[in-house]
Protein backbone atom coordinates (compact mmCIF):
# COMPACT_ATOMS: atom_id res chain seq x y z
CA UNK A 1 0.00 0.00 0.00
CA UNK A 2 1.13 3.85 -0.58
CA UNK A 3 2.30 3.90 3.38
CA UNK A 4 4.61 0.71 3.34
CA UNK A 5 5.88 2.17 -0.67
CA UNK A 6 6.69 5.57 1.32
CA UNK A 7 8.67 4.11 3.82
CA UNK A 8 10.57 1.69 1.48
CA UNK A 9 11.17 4.78 -0.50
CA UNK A 10 11.98 6.73 2.44
CA UNK A 11 14.67 4.28 3.84
CA UNK A 12 16.27 4.17 0.22
CA UNK A 13 16.49 7.67 0.15
CA UNK A 14 18.05 8.01 3.83
CA UNK A 15 20.42 5.28 3.20
CA UNK A 16 21.66 7.02 -0.22
CA UNK A 17 22.20 10.02 1.54
CA UNK A 18 24.27 8.60 4.48
CA UNK A 19 26.17 6.72 2.18
CA UNK A 20 27.32 10.15 0.20
CA UNK A 21 27.83 11.46 3.44
CA UNK A 22 31.21 9.44 3.93
CA UNK A 23 31.77 10.47 -0.14
CA UNK A 24 31.61 14.46 0.77
CA UNK A 25 35.22 15.61 1.14
CA UNK A 26 36.03 15.92 4.43
CA UNK A 27 38.08 18.86 5.91
CA UNK A 28 40.73 16.69 7.33
CA UNK A 29 42.42 13.63 6.06
CA UNK A 30 44.97 11.79 7.92
CA UNK A 31 47.60 9.37 6.72
CA UNK A 32 48.69 6.81 8.55
CA UNK A 33 51.15 4.78 7.92
CA UNK A 34 52.76 1.53 9.99
CA UNK A 35 55.27 -0.88 9.74
CA UNK A 36 53.14 -4.08 10.86
CA UNK A 37 51.03 -6.55 8.50
CA UNK A 38 46.82 -6.05 8.23
CA UNK A 39 46.62 -9.13 11.07
CA UNK A 40 48.69 -7.38 13.46
CA UNK A 41 47.20 -5.96 16.55
CA UNK A 42 48.61 -2.36 15.72
CA UNK A 43 46.80 -2.70 12.52
CA UNK A 44 43.09 -3.51 13.87
CA UNK A 45 44.23 -1.37 16.51
CA UNK A 46 44.77 1.76 13.84
CA UNK A 47 41.68 0.73 11.83
CA UNK A 48 39.62 1.35 15.64
CA UNK A 49 40.94 5.15 15.61
CA UNK A 50 39.97 5.52 12.26
CA UNK A 51 35.97 4.39 13.38
CA UNK A 52 36.13 6.23 16.28
CA UNK A 53 37.48 9.18 14.57
CA UNK A 54 35.21 9.44 11.66
CA UNK A 55 32.15 8.76 13.12
CA UNK A 56 33.03 11.88 15.84
CA UNK A 57 33.91 13.89 13.53
CA UNK A 58 30.60 13.24 11.39
CA UNK A 59 32.95 12.69 8.36
CA UNK A 60 34.72 15.68 8.74
CA UNK A 61 37.87 13.96 9.39
CA UNK A 62 38.79 11.05 6.77
CA UNK A 63 41.37 8.57 8.14
CA UNK A 64 43.56 5.99 6.05
CA UNK A 65 45.41 3.22 7.31
CA UNK A 66 48.68 1.82 5.38
CA UNK A 67 50.06 -1.44 6.85
CA UNK A 68 53.02 -3.24 5.84
CA UNK A 69 55.30 0.16 5.28
CA UNK A 70 53.14 0.96 2.03
CA UNK A 71 53.71 4.68 2.51
CA UNK A 72 57.37 4.02 3.34
CA UNK A 73 60.04 2.92 6.33
CA UNK A 74 59.75 4.23 9.75
CA UNK A 75 61.98 7.07 8.87
CA UNK A 76 60.36 7.63 5.75
CA UNK A 77 57.19 8.48 7.03
CA UNK A 78 58.46 10.37 9.91
CA UNK A 79 60.20 12.72 7.07
CA UNK A 80 57.27 12.19 5.51
CA UNK A 81 55.03 13.81 8.67
CA UNK A 82 57.69 16.27 8.87
CA UNK A 83 57.38 17.62 5.10
CA UNK A 84 53.36 17.20 5.57
CA UNK A 85 53.27 14.26 3.14
CA UNK A 86 52.09 11.85 5.50
CA UNK A 87 50.26 12.36 9.14
CA UNK A 88 50.48 9.67 11.65
CA UNK A 89 52.64 6.70 12.50
CA UNK A 90 53.69 4.43 15.44
CA UNK A 91 56.91 4.90 16.21
CA UNK A 92 59.29 4.86 19.45
CA UNK A 93 63.30 4.62 20.29
CA UNK A 94 64.29 5.10 16.40
CA UNK A 95 63.29 8.90 17.18
CA UNK A 96 66.42 8.93 19.15
CA UNK A 97 67.76 10.60 15.98
CA UNK A 98 66.01 13.12 16.55
CA UNK A 99 65.32 13.67 19.97
CA UNK A 100 68.25 11.75 22.08
CA UNK A 101 65.50 11.09 25.16
CA UNK A 102 63.70 8.81 22.84
CA UNK A 103 66.12 6.47 23.23
CA UNK A 104 65.33 5.93 26.80
CA UNK A 105 62.07 4.08 25.81
CA UNK A 106 63.67 1.07 24.65
CA UNK A 107 67.17 0.80 27.00
CA UNK A 108 68.52 -3.21 26.66
CA UNK A 109 67.61 -4.27 30.50
CA UNK A 110 66.42 -1.44 32.57
CA UNK A 111 62.60 -2.07 32.82
CA UNK A 112 62.29 -4.78 35.82
CA UNK A 113 58.79 -5.74 34.53
CA UNK A 114 55.52 -3.91 32.92
CA UNK A 115 54.73 -2.42 36.68
CA UNK A 116 58.20 -0.71 36.10
CA UNK A 117 57.46 0.20 32.23
CA UNK A 118 54.19 1.62 33.09
CA UNK A 119 55.22 3.71 36.26
CA UNK A 120 58.15 5.38 34.08
CA UNK A 121 55.50 6.05 30.97
CA UNK A 122 53.05 7.98 33.00
CA UNK A 123 55.49 9.76 35.01
CA UNK A 124 57.34 13.03 34.59
CA UNK A 125 59.79 11.27 32.96
CA UNK A 126 57.95 9.94 30.29
CA UNK A 127 56.23 13.51 29.74
CA UNK A 128 59.65 14.99 29.31
CA UNK A 129 60.62 12.28 26.70
CA UNK A 130 57.45 13.20 24.96
CA UNK A 131 58.24 17.03 25.26
CA UNK A 132 61.55 16.28 23.24
CA UNK A 133 60.00 14.24 20.68
CA UNK A 134 57.44 16.81 19.88
CA UNK A 135 60.02 19.75 19.95
CA UNK A 136 62.64 18.05 17.97
CA UNK A 137 60.85 16.07 15.67
CA UNK A 138 57.36 18.14 15.28
CA UNK A 139 55.52 14.83 16.25
CA UNK A 140 53.03 14.65 18.80
CA UNK A 141 52.14 11.38 21.19
CA UNK A 142 48.85 10.71 21.31
CA UNK A 143 48.62 7.03 22.77
CA UNK A 144 51.63 5.09 23.91
CA UNK A 145 51.53 0.93 23.57
CA UNK A 146 53.49 -1.59 26.18
CA UNK A 147 55.49 -4.02 23.70
CA UNK A 148 56.28 -7.57 24.54
CA UNK A 149 59.99 -7.94 25.04
CA UNK A 150 62.31 -8.00 22.40
CA UNK A 151 64.23 -11.55 21.37
CA UNK A 152 66.71 -12.58 19.00
CA UNK A 153 65.97 -14.89 16.53
CA UNK A 154 68.67 -17.02 14.42
CA UNK A 155 69.74 -20.21 12.70
CA UNK A 156 71.79 -21.15 15.25
CA UNK A 157 71.13 -21.16 19.39
CA UNK A 158 72.34 -18.04 21.03
CA UNK A 159 72.86 -19.01 24.77
CA UNK A 160 75.01 -16.53 26.13
CA UNK A 161 76.89 -13.58 24.51
CA UNK A 162 79.67 -15.81 24.05
CA UNK A 163 77.67 -17.53 21.52
CA UNK A 164 77.25 -13.97 19.73
CA UNK A 165 80.80 -14.43 17.96
CA UNK A 166 79.81 -11.58 15.62
CA UNK A 167 76.58 -12.96 15.09
CA UNK A 168 75.30 -10.21 11.94
CA UNK A 169 72.48 -8.83 13.12
CA UNK A 170 69.99 -6.73 11.74
CA UNK A 171 68.62 -3.89 14.25
CA UNK A 172 66.08 -0.63 13.36
CA UNK A 173 67.75 2.63 13.16
CA UNK A 174 68.83 2.94 16.96
CA UNK A 175 72.13 3.92 17.74
CA UNK A 176 71.86 2.71 21.28
CA UNK A 177 71.17 -1.08 19.84
CA UNK A 178 73.79 -0.85 17.83
CA UNK A 179 76.45 0.48 20.25
CA UNK A 180 75.01 -2.35 22.53
CA UNK A 181 75.17 -4.88 20.42
CA UNK A 182 78.66 -4.47 19.20
CA UNK A 183 80.00 -4.05 23.03
CA UNK A 184 77.82 -7.75 23.33
CA UNK A 185 79.79 -9.36 20.35
CA UNK A 186 77.72 -9.01 17.80
CA UNK A 187 77.61 -7.39 14.32
CA UNK A 188 74.37 -4.80 14.05
CA UNK A 189 73.26 -3.62 11.13
CA UNK A 190 70.63 -0.66 11.24
CA UNK A 191 68.05 -1.68 8.40
CA UNK A 192 64.41 -0.90 7.34
CA UNK A 193 61.64 -3.31 9.18
CA UNK A 194 60.50 -4.51 5.51
CA UNK A 195 63.95 -5.04 4.01
CA UNK A 196 64.54 -7.55 7.05
CA UNK A 197 62.59 -10.90 5.43
CA UNK A 198 64.74 -10.76 2.19
CA UNK A 199 68.04 -10.17 3.70
CA UNK A 200 67.64 -12.88 6.45
CA UNK A 201 66.08 -14.84 3.29
CA UNK A 202 69.41 -13.99 1.45
CA UNK A 203 71.94 -14.47 4.57
CA UNK A 204 73.47 -10.93 4.04
CA UNK A 205 72.48 -10.77 7.73
CA UNK A 206 71.90 -13.96 9.92
CA UNK A 207 69.89 -12.56 12.82
CA UNK A 208 67.21 -9.99 13.81
CA UNK A 209 65.81 -8.65 17.33
CA UNK A 210 62.05 -8.00 17.86
CA UNK A 211 58.89 -8.81 20.64
CA UNK A 212 56.92 -11.95 18.99
CA UNK A 213 54.26 -9.73 17.47
CA UNK A 214 56.63 -8.42 15.01
CA UNK A 215 58.10 -11.86 14.53
CA UNK A 216 54.85 -13.14 13.70
CA UNK A 217 54.04 -10.28 11.30
CA UNK A 218 56.76 -10.29 9.35
CA UNK A 219 56.51 -14.27 9.38
CA UNK A 220 60.20 -14.72 10.03
CA UNK A 221 59.21 -18.09 11.05
CA UNK A 222 59.85 -18.89 7.60
CA UNK A 223 63.80 -17.45 7.34
CA UNK A 224 64.83 -18.18 11.28
CA UNK A 225 64.66 -21.24 13.70
CA UNK A 226 65.49 -20.29 16.89
CA UNK A 227 63.81 -17.33 18.96
CA UNK A 228 66.65 -17.30 22.14
CA UNK A 229 64.94 -15.62 24.86
CA UNK A 230 66.87 -12.46 25.61
CA UNK A 231 64.14 -10.79 26.78
CA UNK A 232 66.49 -7.66 26.15
CA UNK A 233 64.44 -5.02 25.66
CA UNK A 234 61.19 -4.25 27.24
CA UNK A 235 59.68 -1.26 25.85
CA UNK A 236 57.03 1.49 24.62
CA UNK A 237 56.12 2.65 21.64
CA UNK A 238 53.70 6.07 20.25
CA UNK A 239 51.05 6.82 17.95
CA UNK A 240 52.15 10.06 16.56
CA UNK A 241 50.56 12.85 14.85
CA UNK A 242 52.37 15.65 12.59
CA UNK A 243 52.33 18.76 14.90
CA UNK A 244 51.18 21.18 12.49
CA UNK A 245 48.40 18.73 11.27
CA UNK A 246 46.73 18.50 14.84
CA UNK A 247 47.50 22.21 15.32
CA UNK A 248 45.51 22.84 11.75
CA UNK A 249 42.43 21.44 13.42
CA UNK A 250 39.84 22.91 15.23
CA UNK A 251 39.68 22.92 18.43
CA UNK A 252 36.70 20.35 18.38
CA UNK A 253 38.47 18.09 15.90
CA UNK A 254 41.59 18.46 17.96
CA UNK A 255 39.65 16.73 21.05
CA UNK A 256 37.90 14.29 18.60
CA UNK A 257 41.41 12.90 18.10
CA UNK A 258 42.58 12.98 21.57
CA UNK A 259 39.12 11.19 22.75
CA UNK A 260 39.69 8.58 19.90
CA UNK A 261 43.27 8.21 20.75
CA UNK A 262 42.93 7.69 24.66
CA UNK A 263 39.77 5.04 23.75
CA UNK A 264 42.35 3.38 21.34
CA UNK A 265 44.81 2.95 23.61
CA UNK A 266 42.57 1.18 26.30
CA UNK A 267 41.35 -0.97 23.03
CA UNK A 268 44.84 -2.33 22.14
CA UNK A 269 45.76 -2.67 25.84
CA UNK A 270 42.66 -5.26 25.74
CA UNK A 271 44.32 -6.81 22.61
CA UNK A 272 47.76 -6.80 23.36
CA UNK A 273 47.00 -8.91 26.48
CA UNK A 274 45.16 -11.24 24.87
CA UNK A 275 48.26 -11.45 21.80
CA UNK A 276 50.97 -12.22 24.20
CA UNK A 277 48.31 -15.19 25.88
CA UNK A 278 49.06 -16.78 22.21
CA UNK A 279 52.07 -15.74 20.38
CA UNK A 280 54.48 -18.44 21.70
CA UNK A 281 52.16 -21.36 21.31
CA UNK A 282 51.47 -19.85 17.34
CA UNK A 283 55.05 -19.13 16.87
CA UNK A 284 56.02 -23.06 17.58
CA UNK A 285 53.61 -23.84 15.55
CA UNK A 286 55.50 -22.20 12.68
CA UNK A 287 58.36 -24.40 13.79
CA UNK A 288 60.21 -21.93 15.67
CA UNK A 289 61.94 -23.24 18.63
CA UNK A 290 62.41 -21.42 21.82
CA UNK A 291 65.78 -21.14 23.51
CA UNK A 292 66.37 -20.31 27.31
CA UNK A 293 69.23 -18.21 27.32
CA UNK A 294 71.24 -17.06 30.42
CA UNK A 295 69.56 -13.44 30.13
CA UNK A 296 71.31 -12.42 33.52
CA UNK A 297 75.08 -12.57 31.25
CA UNK A 298 73.02 -10.55 28.73
CA UNK A 299 72.00 -8.20 30.95
CA UNK A 300 75.82 -7.96 32.39
CA UNK A 301 77.28 -7.71 29.21
CA UNK A 302 74.68 -4.84 28.10
CA UNK A 303 74.78 -2.64 31.17
CA UNK A 304 78.28 -1.20 30.74
CA UNK A 305 77.60 -1.02 26.89
CA UNK A 306 74.72 1.24 27.82
CA UNK A 307 76.15 3.22 30.10
CA UNK A 308 78.84 4.20 27.44
CA UNK A 309 76.39 4.63 24.88
CA UNK A 310 74.63 7.11 27.12
CA UNK A 311 75.00 11.08 27.04
CA UNK A 312 74.47 12.99 30.35
CA UNK A 313 71.39 13.85 30.22
CA UNK A 314 70.08 10.41 29.07
CA UNK A 315 72.30 8.33 31.93
CA UNK A 316 70.27 11.00 34.07
CA UNK A 317 66.76 9.78 32.81
CA UNK A 318 68.62 6.27 33.14
CA UNK A 319 69.83 6.92 36.97
CA UNK A 320 65.98 8.41 37.49
CA UNK A 321 63.79 5.13 35.78
CA UNK A 322 66.42 2.94 37.84
CA UNK A 323 64.60 4.16 41.05
CA UNK A 324 61.25 4.60 40.43
C1 LIG B 1 60.43 -2.42 15.07
C2 LIG B 1 60.29 -0.93 15.35
O1 LIG B 1 61.83 -2.04 13.21
C3 LIG B 1 61.70 -2.70 14.26
O2 LIG B 1 62.48 -3.55 14.69
O3 LIG B 1 60.42 -3.14 16.28
O4 LIG B 1 59.09 -0.71 16.07
C4 LIG B 1 61.47 -0.44 16.18
O5 LIG B 1 61.32 -0.81 17.53
C5 LIG B 1 61.61 1.09 16.05
O6 LIG B 1 62.89 1.46 16.38
C6 LIG B 1 60.68 1.85 16.95
O7 LIG B 1 60.97 3.25 16.85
Amino acid sequence: NTTLKRLVVGACLGTALLGSQSLLAADFTLKFGHLANEENIWNQTALKFKELVEANSDGRIKVQVFPNEQLGSEMDVINSIQLGTADMTITGESLQNWAPKAAMMAVPYLFRDEDHLRKTVESDIGSEIEAQITERAGLVPLAWFERGPRELTSNRPIKSPDDLDGLRLRVPNVPLFVDTWEAMGARPTPMAFSEVFTSLQQNTIEAQENPLSLIESASFNEVQQYVNMTDHVRSWIYVVIGKDKLDAMPEDLQQVVRDAASEMQSYEEQLFSEDQQRLEESLKEKGMEFVEVDQAAFAEKARPAVLDALDDEQREIYDAIQDL
